[in-house]
């Protein structure tokens, strides 16, 4: 008779690894807690008009552009089996260039040259282009050709979000 392991591990408490992944015991348990949000700045402003609203008669939230091209990086930890971005935009003349981890996942939607025609633009399927650890969110304004005075077109963009599912 061998009785001397103290290991039996039958007391009942948490923790067992019940089948691996990414613990989350945030108090969130509800059907659909599969689905996880990165949400990104918002709105993002791109373009290379420094007064929008000066020229324009509606109002950009953001005045100044962030610049021609707008970048975030964010980490992402394993075990995810899709990601999507969603997105609203406002002010599209041309389909600005989205990329995720370098490669171009989609091209915005194109609501008018207002800040209130706002659209919501059909989600990107970026699951492929993800990877776990450090990723990195590129959105690059295009040209507006008629516009000879500040041809980038000038966007705002809200509510950009990843969501995973997991
Ligand atoms: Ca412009
Ligand atoms: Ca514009």
């Amino acid at each position: 008779m061998d009785m001397s392991s103290g290991s039996s591990g039958t007391d009942g408490s948490v923790g067992n690894n019940d089948g691996g992944g990414t613990e989350d015991n945030s108090g969130v348990d509800t059907p659909g807690s599969g689905t996880e949000t990165i949400k990104f700045k918002s709105p993002i402003r791109i373009g290379d008009d420094i007064d929008y609203n000066g020229t324009h008669d509606d109002n950009f939230i953001i005045n100044t552009p962030d610049g021609i091209v707008y970048s975030e990086s964010f980490a992402l930890s394993d075990g995810f089996s899709s990601g999507t971005l969603k997105y609203t935009i406002a002010g599209a003349m041309e389909a600005a260039q989205i990329y995720m981890n370098g490669s171009l996942v989609g091209r915005s939607c194109n609501p008018g040259n207002t800040a209130y025609a706002k659209k919501e633009c059909d989600p990107i399927d970026v699951t492929s282009q993800l990877k776990s650890g450090n990723n990195t969110l590129k959105i690059s304004c295009v040209l507006y050709l008629p516009d000879n005075i500040t041809p980038y077109d000038d966007i705002e963009i809200y509510d950009m979000r990843l969501v995973l599912e997991r």
